[in-house]
């Protein structure tokens, strides 16, 4: 339901979208006055996915606020699974603490086992009051603090031997002409007896593989199974999106993942996909809407999409946190490319220095590629944006999380981060690709674009007595702002015609360089700021979109797209 191809056709699974209550806590006396067992009866309706802010007069930035429905079961026992909620939250079913969870862009689920047949309660408390020293985000970014239950809630009924995770990795020949694949299926058994079945492996309608396996009761096995040769596959490419569904059956459940063969590689200067050398014609996208918050449905998605291709993009940056299942499927169908990173967003000094933020970043990335690995259109893990990474602190934080993203996904994406200390950042070394973001001409106003080409000159002469200039190089940020509407004469600043000229400038100039590998033009739309970024946000706004908040165009987007379109 959620997704855009059939994950199970054996599985019972639903969502549980739609109308339920919430109240907001804010003296913070829910847990005490045990609003789990004890719903507030002055409850108001909400929609979810959604998000409160986008309820009437409830802007409010951060907030505890309660979450409560009914739902039902046809098995004594299921798996629940959050697309996300923003920020932190506990799960209660039936007055019972069922989950913890914290991070507001990732999946988690929780496992009830014998909670019985038929009518439930759910209660959700969630938590978006942010911290400037170990919450990620910190309180101060430059979006805005949506809280909710941002993505579906989904009830997966199960019984017995059910399929906990399934893994689907492969090896591709040299030629490219032929792939092996490596399925990993984590079965698990929630009775009180030892059990057995039979694991059955397809791609597409062909089965390949039947193994007999026996779980112990209350235990969860990973079976690796035969690897199978394929020949004569076809890969996915931009705008060829080719893609193969695997699927794993038992006798009582199922699980369908999608793939796609296709290769990505640095070489030299060069990002390479399937042995060509390609460029990343791409911008910044907030998945984010006035009226929707982070809970953008697939329509919306859908014609961002739309758009951001008509614009002659060929990729996309999910600045700044893990995308909806939805939209990572979305691109996956028309052959678009994703750079994925987690929320680790600007942080300094003090924050670097605290172990709980990088403890919570591990979590958030191992989630997300655990959650995204099948996903072709991912090409980069981006491990966090704009940190201080002249720290060593940086350094060492940035190593452990190239160790774990390493440990689930070594071979099929490329690592990144984006830089704003270009000439100073010590950390530039560690991955594959080096990106960097930003804004002359824009900030500091006195200095002008047309410094640009100085920039480039001293940091490539920089990368390359660093022995880094053999590394690709993108520009992950750039962009001036325009407010839409706001049309002059003359190209004043927070004109649309400004924004046109600078970012026309800037694109031109990073495409016709030899030694760049692609531009990601800050930002796609424009986005609701944080009330509490006080660095010249007029309306409240992030004003680089290339179309305003509710999509409409400004003059630079028919600037970009004249020139994306013809490269
Ligand atoms: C940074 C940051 C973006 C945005 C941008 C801007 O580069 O990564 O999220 O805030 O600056 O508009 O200044």
């Amino acid at each position: 339901m959620v997704r855009l191809f059939n994950r199970h056709r054996i599985r019972n699974m639903y969502t549980l979208d739609g109308v339920w209550k919430y109240v907001f806590d804010k003296e913070n006396t829910g847990l005490e006055q045990k609003w789990y067992e004890n719903f507030p009866a002055d409850a108001n309706d909400i929609c979810i996915p959604g998000c409160w802010q986008n309820e009437m007069d409830q802007i409010y930035c951060e907030d505890v606020c309660w979450f409560m429905r009914e739902f039902e079961t046809r098995t004594d026992s299921i798996n629940m699974v959050f697309g996300a909620v923003q920020n932190e939250c506990d799960v209660y079913v039936d007055g019972k603490h069922m989950a913890y969870h914290y991070g507001g862009f990732t999946e988690f689920s929780s496992l009830m086992t014998n909670i019985g047949k038929g009518k439930h309660t759910i209660v959700m408390r969630v938590k978006n009051t942010n911290t400037d020293l170990d919450t990620i985000p910190l309180t101060h970014v430059d979006w805005f603090h949506f809280g909710g239950i941002i993505r579906s809630v989904e009830v997966h009924e199960i019984e017995g031997l059910w399929i906990k995770d399934v893994k689907v990795d492969y090896d591709l020949s040299d030629d490219l002409k032929s792939a092996t694949v490596n399925t990993f299926v984590t079965v698990e058994n929630i009775t009180f007896e030892d059990l057995s079945d039979n694991i059955t492996l397809s791609i597409g309608d062909e089965e390949y593989i039947s193994l007999s396996i026996d779980v112990k009761k209350q235990e969860a096995k990973v079976f690796e199974l035969d690897k199978i040769t394929l020949n004569d596959i076809r890969l996915w490419g931009i705008f060829k999106p080719e893609l193969y569904d695997v699927t794993v059956r038992l006798s009582n459940d199922d699980l369908t993942e999608r793939i796609g063969f296709r290769k990505i590689e640095a070489k030299g200067k060069d990002i390479l996909l399937n042995g060509e050398k390609i460029f990343l014609k791409g911008v910044n996208r907030h998945e984010e809407h006035p009226d929707w918050g982070h809970a953008m449905p697939q329509k919306l998605i859908k014609r961002d999409i739309d758009i951001i291709r008509d614009l002659g993009c060929n990729a996309i940056r999910g600045s700044h946190y893990p995308n909806s299942k939805w939209t990572l499927d979305y691109l996956d169908s028309v052959g678009m490319l994703f750079w994925e990173e987690i929320p680790m967003w600007g942080m300094r000094e003090e924050p670097l220095k605290t172990p709980l933020l990088w403890e919570r970043g591990l979590k958030m990335h191992e989630e997300m590629v655990k959650r995204d690995f099948h996903h072709p259109c991912i090409i980069f893990w981006g491990l966090h944006n704009e940190i201080d990474t002249r720290m060593e602190e940086a350094r060492e934080g940035s190593i452990r999380y190239i160790e774990m993203i390493k440990s689930i996904d070594p071979k099929h994406r490329l690592l990144t981060f984006a830089t704003m200390f270009d000439m100073t950042d010590i950390c530039l070394d560690l991955v594959d690709v080096i990106s960097c973001n930003k804004y002359i001409g824009w900030y500091g106003y006195k200095q002008p674009k047309e410094e640009w080409p100085e920039f480039l000159n001293k940091f490539k002469a920089h990368l390359k007595e660093q022995g880094l200039g053999d590394k690709p190089f993108i520009m992950s940020e750039y962009g001036a702002g325009g407010i839409y509407g706001e049309v002059r004469m003359e190209a004043v600043k927070w004109s649309e015609n400004f924004q046109a000229e600078y970012d026309a400038y800037a694109t031109k100039l990073f495409m016709d360089d030899p030694d760049i590998s692609g531009t990601y033009i800050w930002q796609y739309c424009d986005i609701r700021s944080s009330q509490k970024l006080e660095m010249g946000r007029p309306r409240s706004h992030n004003n680089k979109g290339l179309v305003n908040e509710y999509r409409c165009p400004k003059l630079a987007y028919f600037k970009i797209k004249e020139i994306y379109n013809n490269k």
